[in-house]
């Protein structure tokens, strides 16, 4: 079902995109990487009643919100992986859905990608297992820093922390989460960090999909997760979530692998053109959690706009 602001959003998008641009180079603090501002579209409590994660099909994303935050062509094919392929829509297009719902505390992805050869043979090695195999299928990685703190949140990056130290420190200020289409036992997203058990299971995260087959085949990857500002992956009372509300900036990066043969890298599309993002959430890029209804003027500059016509 439509509501009103959708259309009016429709219309505002080009203007809304342009507008985020200039506050981006306006603000090069908070606009780290390239400059660019994606959108992250609100979810109303009625929005999140027609999500589906299980259906496999994006039909809710397009109608619920006035785009995709981005497609294929947005991305930057990384050179340095595997065949290092750049874009063609012959061989892999995708368009991505960014949404998010602040009582639920949850940011959604959906993407829907178009590959000429599909390839998936993920199996999970049990609840709760880091999902170790899922990057080399045919998938999408999510990478969230929900408050913006940028820094190493790989666990790795000093050589004086103990083993334990550095099981407690990945993933603990920004998360890393890999997701493929379909996987048995359909538990098809993961962390990367070691409270799986927990962190990857409803409330905090949820997923689903479905592929068509054929050539190309069209899959469907859809779910949320929860942004932690301190994910402690051994005490889920002591974590603390990441607030999230309209307006604010989030730092986040998406890679789309794509795998044509089995064990050889076809093409790698990344959001943020900077390297080893997975260890330093500052070289994500920046999404703004857009509000459902425009952000009205303030009454007092209505105030003063009316005495100013007297
Ligand atoms: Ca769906
Ligand atoms: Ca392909
Ligand atoms: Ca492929």
């Amino acid at each position: 079902m439509l509501t009103a602001r959708r259309p009016r959003l429709t219309v505002l998008q080009p203007l809304l995109a342009s507008a985020l641009l200039l506050m981006a180079l306006a603000n090069p603090v908070q606009a780290h990487i390239g400059g660019a501002l994606y959108p992250v579209y609100e979810l109303t409590d009625s929005d999140l009643a027609q999500v589906c994660l299980r259906d496999g099909s994006v039909a809710e994303w397009e109608e619920l919100l006035p785009g995709p935050s981005i497609v294929a062509a947005q991305f930057c094919a990384d050179p340095t992986v595997g065949d290092g392929a750049q874009y063609d829509p012959t061989d892999l297009d995708f368009r991505v859905w960014l949404a998010w719902h602040g009582a639920a505390g949850r940011l959604y992805l959906a993407i829907e990608r178009v590959d000429d050869v599909y390839i998936n043979d993920y199996t999970s090695a049990g609840p709760g297992a880091i999902p170790g195999g899922m990057w080399a299928q045919d998938s999408v990685e999510l990478l969230v820093d929900g408050d913006h703190s940028g820094g190493d949140f790989s666990g790795s990056a000093n050589p004086n922390w103990t083993p334990d130290e550095q099981k407690l420190g990945a993933y603990r200020t920004a998360q890393a989460y890999l997701a493929v289409a379909t996987a048995p036992g359909s538990h098809t997203v993961g962390y990367l960090g070691a409270g799986g058990a927990w962190v990857d299971w409803p409330p905090f995260t949820d997923a689903g999909g479905g592929h068509s087959g054929g050539s190309p085949d069209t899959s469907v990857i859809e779910f949320y997760v929860t942004p932690f500002d301190d994910l402690r992956w051994d005490n889920p009372e002591q974590s603390v979530p990441s607030q999230l509300y309209a307006d604010k900036i989030i730092g986040f990066e998406i890679n789309v692998p794509d795998w044509d043969v089995r064990g050889t890298y076809h093409g790698y599309y990344v959001l943020a053109g900077d390297a080893v993002t997975w260890r330093y959430a500052e070289r994500f890029v920046d999404g703004r959690l857009l509000p459902a209804e425009p952000t009205a003027v303030p009454s007092t500059t209505w105030a003063r706009i009316k005495a100013g016509l007297r």
